[in-house]
């Protein structure tokens, strides 16, 4: 979704800001806009694309400090030269970029339009350009302060004033802006990504904070005016790990950094001492944890998947009762909170709309909510205040891959610490122990296999339609195979619970439509071979992913993983279908990194 960056300091902006805009790419947007204060001047510059484009239309000469710059993604008027932001007030001294959605922005133009404004776009944003220049007050600080008491919606914004070029004000409400502190020099941006090239230090706005944000530092406070005190966080990812390096794809590489990844999640985290996993961020004591009844995980597509499989984890290690539901579905249904539930959100960048409104309604109602996220200090993170990080590294790509990896391993050293609380033997938690530190290699024997998963992508993007199913554990693998299909390959796909195929799919099986199932050595594995006897009998294609052995019945193609711990055997079967994926979409000529419509991290509604 859109983004923002901001600069306040002695160099001049302009590179710094188009930098900036590059790094937010990854999070999908259709326009690109900047300004800078110069000589008591706004100058700006904006168009309908991509970055590149901003760059074409910026003319040679455009420096300027403090300056301001914008990826836009619309929901208020089409993607355009004009509706892209910076926006500015009637007599240019204002500029503002704005991620969010200003919901009375109607009500507020008539008004403003009575009072002889004319627009020039028709964006929601503009009305808090007009809006800004309208008010009274001494400083640009209070300025922005009155205009966002007469705004109802959300927003992270930035403003400048080319008559008081010794500060940027930002504001958020429900959109991230993080500032980055620099040497006599200070950032501002909507994801700490754009920012860790120039600082490590960042600070996280809460929504209803507002600041002012000079070249030596900057004061916050709520829209009533009290002051807030804010604590600054360490950002350890590095510029280089949001580069593609060698690969041509942030996917491909996201892939395979799943070795090392996995090693990141469990690192220091795996007790053998007493067989159980050390989670110091869940803040919860045994007598507590004891005290839990059910859990209900929550989540958007992938982060909810992988949620399906860490309820299955925890049921199976902790025989505690858990389930998953989408985030946007249950904030929506007034559900029941129980203080004996353990509500768990699931986000890989922290600022999923959907997901925080949740955890919202679940603190809102008395209950208990621990996050588990990749990005530290996001929004989710701090909201619920204890939970899990990942520490998967950034991950660039539109589509979840080594996040998904990630989060169901953080679910299984979870479930571990559940369990062991609980009835699991300290045998069961050696077990588990071992097969959670083997994983790492085994993922890095299943992603030495591409050629031949390539192979069968080929066959595979042939097709316009396919099947993925799975029993029990194996079911979320041909969900989430399914939707990483989708996603970057526009092939249709659907996941179904394997048992459920004979009750309707089957009707659409035929030989122009493949099925990839989901065929752990376990035991199902019978009741999976009568489901592919059932495919081939109406002539349907099928593809296994499944462990070393031989396959009672022929197939058309196999891609194989090493086999773990019950348990932990998704983890590994999904990461062939990750592979076939980006290999269908590949020989599909899709835009990988960037599918069509989808946007990497969704901060609205
Ligand atoms: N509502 C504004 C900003 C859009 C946005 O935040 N997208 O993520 C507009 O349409 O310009």
């Amino acid at each position: 979704m859109c983004g923002i960056v901001g600069y306040i300091g002695k160099r001049d902006a302009t590179p710094i800001l188009l930098e900036g805009l590059h790094r937010l790419e990854y999070r999908g947007y259709d326009s690109a806009g900047i300004a800078v204060v110069r000589d008591g001047a706004l100058r700006t510059a904006k168009c309908k694309g991509r970055v590149r484009d901003l760059e074409q239309v910026v003319p040679p000469r455009f420096r300027g400090s403090p300056g301001i710059a914008h990826t836009r993604w619309a929901t208020h008027g089409e993607p355009s030269d004009r509706n892209a932001h910076p926006h500015l007030d009637t007599a240019e001294r204002i500029a503002v970029i704005h991620n969010g959605i200003i919901e009375n922005a109607a009500a507020l133009r008539r008004r403003l339009e009575g009072e002889g404004v004319a627009f020039r776009s028709e964006t929601d944003t503009e009305v808090l350009a007009h809006l800004i220049a309208a008010m009274p007050g001494e400083s640009l600080l209070e300025r922005v302060r009155a205009a966002l008491r007469l705004v109802t919606g959300t927003w992270g914004l930035a403003v400048l004033d080319r008559d008081r070029p010794e500060s940027i004000v930002v504001a958020r409400n429900g959109s991230p802006v993080v500032l980055g502190i620099g040497d006599k020099e200070m950032f501002v941006a909507s994801d700490p990504s754009a920012l860790v090239r120039h600082t490590k230090s960042v600070v996280h706005l809460d929504d209803g904070e507002i600041a002012e944000v000079r070249a030596d530092g900057f004061a916050s406070s709520t829209l009533d005016g009290g002051p807030t005190e804010k604590v600054r966080h360490t950002v350890t990812w590095t510029d280089e790990s949001f580069d593609k390096g060698s690969f041509t794809h942030h996917m491909r590489k996201e892939i395979d950094e799943q070795p090392d990844a996995v090693r990141a999640t469990l690192s220091g985290r795996l007790e053998p001492r007493f067989q159980t996993s050390h989670l110091g961020g869940i803040e919860m004591t045994a007598r507590e944890l004891l005290d839990i009844r059910r859990v209900k995980v929550l989540g958007c597509g992938s982060a909810y998947i992988a949620g399906l499989l860490g309820a299955q984890l925890i049921e199976q290690l902790a025989r505690l009762p858990a389930s998953a539901e989408p985030a946007s579905e249950f904030r929506y249904r007034n559900p029941v909170i129980e203080p004996d539930t353990l509500y768990i959100a699931v986000s890989q960048s922290g600022e999923t709309f959907d997901t925080l409104a949740a955890v919202q309604e679940v603190k809102r109602k008395g209950g208990r909510v621990l996050g588990i996220v990749n990005v530290v200090g996001s929004t989710i993170a701090r909201e619920c205040g204890r939970g899990i990080y990942i520490h998967a590294g950034p991950e660039v790509a539109v589509v979840s891959t080594k996040t998904f990896t990630c989060t169901a391993t953080a679910f299984a050293l979870l479930a571990l610490h559940l369990g062991r609380i609980r009835d699991l033997s300290t045998a069961q938690g050696a077990r588990l122990i071992a097969g959670l530190k083997a994983l790492p290699e085994q993922i890095g024997a299943v992603l030495a296999q591409e050629a031949d998963i390539a192979g069968l992508a080929s066959q595979l993007a042939r097709a316009e339609h396919a099947y993925f199913v799975g029993r029990a554990s194996g079911y979320p693998v041909a969900m989430e195979g399914a939707l990483k299909l989708k996603e970057v390959s526009y092939l249709h796909a659907e996941a179904y619970p394997a048992s459920e195929l004979k009750h309707g799919p089957l009707a659409l099986i035929a030989p122009e439509t493949p099925t990839i199932v989901v065929l752990p050595r376990d035991d199902l594995f019978p009741k999976n071979i009568s489901t592919i006897e059932e495919i081939r009998a109406r002539k349907g294609p099928v593809f296994v992913v499944t462990h070393e052995g031989d396959l009672p019945v022929p197939v058309d193609g196999v891609m194989r993983v090493a086999k773990s711990e019950p348990e932990l055997d998704p983890i590994l079967l999904g990461l062939p279908l990750q592979l076939l994926a980006y290999h269908v979409a590949l020989a599909r000529g899709c835009d990988i990194d960037k599918p069509r419509n989808l946007a990497k991290s969704v901060t609205v509604e």
